[in-house]
């Protein structure tokens, strides 16, 4: 069972996620009118959002630490929020500008913040090897930090997942593989690309345990993810853990969904995993309305916060373009 302070903790960072997302789906816009033009405005290039997904964020990243080491795929930014990435300098990032986490040249696929060892990555499955990697720098170093390498139920097909599965089962390496299965690879259902239903049973290929979480369930993900952190902290070696999660907007922005049954997201809202976490909180008795209302306030504070910071931050020297890239 959470703590007050865990329940609280995860409502405040999934309220985050969901308002980052939301803020955004509506920033991206600007400037892309009236004929989409994905190079053009505040926000140019592509856009993954993960809008419903906060679950899979919150539920494992409450028993992590700062030195731990977390990677996350193209759809990152509920991960890296409840990571604890700098969320001025994350915004300032994604918009392009000079004090953004890697100078404004990554965007919102690659955010890096060594200060709380995250990193993402618009190539899918690439996280996982670097997880790995530093698994084995925790161990070696005799530290009980661990990793957590978030893939897509589509990312966990790609040959460098078996990789990273395979190494860290046989070296027993501090990992948690965190599977968020939404259902959707682009535009293709699971049930078209993967050839079991439930990807965890794959574990015991790896020789580790595997767990399923069913239903988006952020408590249940609380306890699983607990007892995974927990054995690997021990030196037992690494799970794989696979969450069925939802993603409430298309793969990007800008797409047209014509692959989505109609109504599909309207019966996923009807089940919005941060009203049901609210819900169950307050039902529980340990934590009131009003101090819900106040981490979902904060939150709300903070996100609006980070846009202004990015919106008033300056754009890099267009002389400094050739620096740090190959020439
Ligand atoms: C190695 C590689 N192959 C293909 C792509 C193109 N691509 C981007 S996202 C994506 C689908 C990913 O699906 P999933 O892992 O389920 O993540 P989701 O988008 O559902 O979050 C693909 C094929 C890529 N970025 N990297």
């Amino acid at each position: 069972m959470p703590s007050k302070a865990q329940l609280l903790w995860m409502y405040e960072a999934m309220e985050k996620a969901r308002y980052y997302e939301d803020t955004m789906a509506t920033v991206y816009m600007e400037g892309k009118q009236p004929k989409f033009d994905i190079g053009a405005g505040t926000v140019p290039g592509e856009m993954h959002l993960a809008a419903g997904q906060e679950p899979c964020a919150a539920g494992v990243c409450v028993h992590l630490r700062p030195e731990d080491t977390v990677t996350a795929p193209h759809r990152p930014h509920h991960v890296a929020i409840a990571k604890g990435v700098d969320l001025n300098r994350m915004t300032a990032e994604i918009f392009g500008k000079k004090s953004g986490l890697s100078g404004g040249r990554g965007g919102h696929m690659h955010l890096f913040d060594p200060a709380v060892n995250f990193a993402c990555s618009g190539i899918i499955a690439e996280g996982t090897g670097p997880a790995v990697g530093a698994a084995l720098a925790a161990k070696l170093k005799g530290s009980d930090a661990i990793s957590v390498s978030y893939i897509g139920e589509g990312a966990a097909n790609q040959g460098a997942t078996h990789e990273a599965l395979n190494l860290a089962g046989l070296w027993k390496l501090p990992v948690v593989f965190v599977i968020e299965d939404n259902a959707w690879g682009i535009s293709v259902p699971k049930s078209k690309a993967t050839a079991i239903a439930d990807t965890s049973q794959r574990a015991a290929g790896y020789g580790m345990p595997g767990h399923h979480v069913a239903d988006n369930d952020t408590l249940a993900l609380f306890e699983v993810a607990g007892e995974a952190v927990a054995r690997a902290r021990r030196g037992e070696g690494p799970s794989l853990i696979e969450v069925e999660t939802y993603r409430y907007y298309g793969h990007f922005q800008g797409d047209p969904e014509l692959y989505r049954p109609k109504g599909e997201v309207e019966a996923l809202k009807a089940k919005d995993p941060i009203e049901r976490l609210r819900k169950a909180m307050l039902e529980g008795g340990e934590i009131t309305a009003e101090e819900a209302d106040a981490a979902r306030d904060r939150a709300r504070q903070e996100v609006d916060e980070a846009y202004a910071f990015a919106r008033a931050a300056d754009y890099p020297a267009p002389e400094e373009a050739l620096t740090h890239v190959f020439a």
